[in-house]
């Protein structure tokens, strides 16, 4: 089903492509516009980024801004998933102020941990009954959802937001959380219920740097935790002074302290009064997530999710990690002899994507010029035909299928034709030629005026193989 969704960040992308263009004529600026995939997620605003590794893929969680928002109108939370740190899947929204039947407003910072086969995800919303901020708690069986309400009411409503959680090596679970303060609960193994009260953190100079300037707020510590052990040594990276904020951690030799203050990992950068960090150890790599207003239309309100890759000084401090356009390197390739989910994105121009009524999402509000990009597809030894799964409302268009850049060796083009509806699913194969080693992917989609179609997944098939028909496939759903 189609849904509305304002277009003004989208026509401001497309600007950019003339322009971009113009860039590759430079000497020396050439590849520029293929090299820019960072912030990570391109469809929407996002924020608050909380990173899990779980089964061999990296989990996202985060936030989204509405756009055009002027505060933080934040309604649901939204998830996506990569293998390799630049291609990622978008999984929809699992979790709404819908799912709590207690909140009413500020879908705000959570964090989701894996215990015992079950996702918990705490997030900050407004209590109906109080008009403070509470953290609630929902739980489910996958890392995607969907995800309900584990309790029903609140875990713990104190006023103070974006909670971080934390399995220590014994199996204690610890629920941080604050803004001003910083608070933390022991939680029960069921993850939806603590042992004792709630306890604040001393926040100290030597714990959490000095603040000038603000004499209610003393330490630079504002909001933001989020708490991890790694070598024996725990570490809270946080939110510093505010505003423009920047990030900051401390560690401690246990899970409450003593705190010792280690300095800025992130400097203020990036259009974005606000920033929010999420650290992961992934696939041999250290990862640091964190939001900007890089996006065109991006400002304290209008954030996008970005990762940079790290390592960790020998003693286990962090370096400084400055923002960049490029993002973390690409782990891997992508097979694209499997079947691919059309929302597995490294950077896009011009689309969308949609909850699709035969499985997971599809990619939506397709116009001529619009492409997907996906990184670093390994063709090998050369692929013969591919296949699509697509559907139009209207005259369809056609699929391009370009490799390093939207207008780069075309491979093939696959036509779409009208099938009767935006969820009216049918399959197109057509032949390739060329794509052989690994490529950047273009799916660069073309027609006549106005939405073209839609497509929820693609695959090719290898030279010799036995998908290469150009006649159009009626497969069954799914
Ligand atoms: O996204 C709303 C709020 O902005 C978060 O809860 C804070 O961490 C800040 O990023």
């Amino acid at each position: 089903m189609k849904f509305a969704i304002p277009r003004g960040r989208r026509r401001t992308v497309a600007w950019m492509v003339p322009l971009l263009c113009m860039l590759a004529l430079v000497p020396g600026l050439r590849p520029a516009a293929a090299r820019a995939d960072n912030p990570i997620i391109q469809t929407i605003y996002t924020a608050d980024p909380a990173p899990l590794v779980y089964n061999g893929r990296v989990y996202l969680y985060t936030g989204h801004d509405e756009d055009n928002s002027t505060y933080f109108t934040m309604k649901e939370w939204r998830v996506w998933s990569s293998a390799d740190m630049v291609n990622w899947t978008d999984h929809g929204s699992p979790l709404n102020l819908a799912s709590f039947s207690w909140a009413s407003a500020n879908a705000w910072a959570g964090q989701t941990i894996y215990r015992n086969g079950k996702f918990y995800w705490y997030v900050p919303m407004t209590v109906r009954a109080t008009g403070q901020m509470g953290i609630g708690v929902a739980v489910s069986n996958s890392p995607t959802g969907p995800f309900t309400d584990a309790i029903g009411h609140p875990l713990v409503s104190n006023g103070q937001i974006d909670p971080t959680v934390f399995i220590d090596d014994d199996g204690q679970a610890y629920l941080y959380w604050g803004n001003p303060d910083l608070w933390y609960v022991k939680l029960n193994p069921d993850m939806a219920s603590y042992a004792g009260s709630p306890a604040k953190i001393a926040l100290t100079t030597a714990g959490f740097g000095t603040r000038t300037g603000d004499a209610a707020r003393p330490t630079l510590f504002e909001e933001g935790p989020w708490v991890y052990k790694r070598n024996g040594l725990y570490y809270i990276v946080f939110a510093a002074k505010c505003c423009s904020e920047f990030i900051a951690y401390s560690t401690a030799p246990g899970p409450t302290g003593p705190w010792t203050y280690r300095g800025t990992i992130m400097p203020t950068q990036g259009s974005s009064f606000t920033n929010h960090p999420g650290v992961i150890d992934f696939n041999g790599g250290s990862y640091f997530f964190y939001h900007n207003g890089a996006l065109p239309g991006g400002g304290g309100y209008t954030r996008s999710v970005a990762v940079e890759k790290f390592a960790y000084r020998a003693d286990g401090t962090i370096p400084t990690i400055t923002m960049t356009t490029t993002g973390a390197p690409q782990i891997g390739t992508l097979n694209p002899y499997t079947r691919q989910e059309a929302e597995t994105i490294a950077w896009e121009s011009g689309v969308e994507t949609e909850p699709a009524a035969e499985s997971g999402m599809d990619v939506g509000y397709i116009e001529n010029g619009d492409y997907l990009k996906v990184k670093g597809v390994a063709f090998g030894a050369g692929a013969s035909s591919f296949t699509a799964r697509v559907a139009s409302g209207t005259a369809g268009g056609r699929i391009e299928l370009r490799l390093d850049s939207p207008t780069g060796t075309l491979a093939g083009t696959c036509t779409v034709p009208g099938t009767g509806g935006w969820q009216a699913w049918t399959t197109v194969s057509c032949p390739t030629s060329g794509a052989t080693g690994t490529h950047d992917l273009y799916l660069r989609f073309t027609g006549g005026t106005g939405y073209l179609m839609n497509v929820n997944w693609w695959q090719f098939g290898p030279a010799g193989g036995t998908t290469g028909s150009a006649k159009r496939l009626t497969w069954p759903a799914g």
